[in-house]
């Protein structure tokens, strides 16, 4: 669905006596502002495909309305989205729950609403209709040599649909392990993950990288041949400079220190990308920023002085995705929210008085290191991230303009009431 530009005018007209007061104050209490707004615009969060209808749990799951029935209607969503906030200029692709029928038409549809594709995602963690061997006991790990076989050359087909539409990443996300003690020998599972993953990163063209991505547990919940950022960064590092650890929020161990995995990581070049969500047990998958918004300061602190010390650019040079599942709320609300929250973290981070807080560091003085970082945390960012967005075209307010203008309503009626979108 498009959105008139004159929709978006007239509720920025209405908000802007209020919005230019907020930004006046802030511009006149904290230096550093105009800078800041230039790398919010340029900061583009991907969207994934399968972000955008109802989620649930193995308990169930109750389906809204208005969910789109095919890739289209799905890159459709985003596009909705990107215009709103012109913060979600890219879509993320599961492969086979969104196979492009004809690759060409849709990379021009994407381009209609100025996407781009970011990483493409396999699966191997569900058996799909006609498929030749299970994955029930783990695809790259397994201890038969062609379901091993099966699951590289999915990869490999995924990274074909990657080329054809311009993206320059895989993701593999593997649900390999053992559910109890005894099922797997750790080692072979190691070497037999690692030879699959070697195979499918001598597909990868020259410009691309592969992210191996980690979970700490579930599905298996004994053992997971990729569980923690160590045994990601052996397979990275065995693999090659194209090879990178991605970081889910949301898969760890409880009380993990995530902000510091980022920091080593950064620091051996080998921090690839992001998956955005917050949780409060385990993987919850919740909007990003709604249960625990100072950790996802502090890991955005240790991004920004991270990617600063190697000259890195920050929109560009790591993959920047949400990874969320919404089973009570709208999901486009929810990732309205979740962007919100990814630019006030990233805002809150720029604005963080690095000379200050070295400083502190040098002289051991731990108050001071405190109060430099929640100095920044608790400064009300909201008008300059509105700003960016008004600066680029976006809504002041995009959650406000999408309950508003009954965008949901409208797509209730485009494509019904009982609409089920493939994915989580
Ligand atoms: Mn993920």
């Amino acid at each position: 669905m498009l959105i008139d530009k004159n929709a978006i005018a007239s509720h920025n007209e209405k908000l802007l006596p209020q919005h230019e007061k907020g930004f006046a104050y802030l511009m006149g209490m904290q230096p550093g502002v105009e800078k800041v707004i230039r790398k919010l615009i340029d900061f583009q969060v991907a969207i994934p495909s399968w972000a955008l209808g109802t989620g649930g749990t193995r308990f169930g799951r109750f389906s809204g309305g208005g969910e789109p029935r095919n890739l289209e209607e799905k890159i459709s969503d985003v596009g909705l989205l990107h215009a709103l906030n012109r913060s979600s200029g890219a879509i993320s692709l599961h492969i086979p729950w969104d196979i492009p029928g004809d690759a060409a038409k849709t990379k021009a549809l994407a381009a209609q609403y100025d996407l781009r594709f970011d990483a493409v995602n396999s699966n191997t963690f569900q058996d799909q209709p006609g498929q030749k061997h299970s994955y029930k006991f783990g695809s790259l790990q397994h201890v038969d040599k062609a379901t091993r076989k099966q699951a590289i050359d999915h990869n490999i087909e995924v990274i074909r649909h990657g080329i054809e539409l311009g993206s320059k990443s895989l993701t593999v996300w593997l649900a390999d392990g053992s559910c109890f003690p005894g099922q797997l020998n750790f080692r072979k599972a190691f070497q037999n993950t690692l030879e699959g993953l070697q195979e499918i990163y001598a597909a990868l063209p020259p410009d691309w990288k592969v992210f191996v991505e980690y979970k700490a547990f579930e599905p298996n919940f004994y053992s997971m041949t990729v569980g923690d950022w160590g045994q990601s960064l052996l397979y990275a590092n065995k693999l090659g400079e194209k090879a990178y650890t991605l970081v889910d929020l949301g898969h760890h161990l409880p009380n993990a220190n995530i902000q510091q995995i980022v920091a080593l990581l950064l620091n051996e070049k080998k921090l690839g990308g992001f998956h955005f969500n917050d949780s409060k047990y385990g993987d919850d998958d919740l909007t990003v920023g709604s249960i625990d918004p100072y950790q996802l300061f502090l890991i955005f602190n240790e991004l920004v002085e991270g990617m600063d010390a190697r000259n890195m650019d920050h929109a560009n040079d790591l993959g920047w995705m949400i990874d969320a599942s919404h089973n009570v709320k709208d999901p486009l609300e929810d990732l309205l929210q979740s962007v919100e929250a990814i630019m006030i973290a990233y805002a809150q981070a720029l604005l963080v008085d690095t000379g200050s807080l070295q400083d502190a560091q040098q002289n051991n003085d731990v108050a001071r290191a405190q109060e430099i970082l929640q100095h920044a945390y608790r400064t009300d960012v909201r008008p300059i991230v509105a700003e960016a967005r008004l600066r680029s075209g976006a809504a002041l307010g995009p959650l406000q303009l999408f309950r508003e203008n009954k965008l949901r309503d409208a797509l209730v009626k485009e494509r019904g009431e009982r609409t089920v979108a493939t994915g989580l």
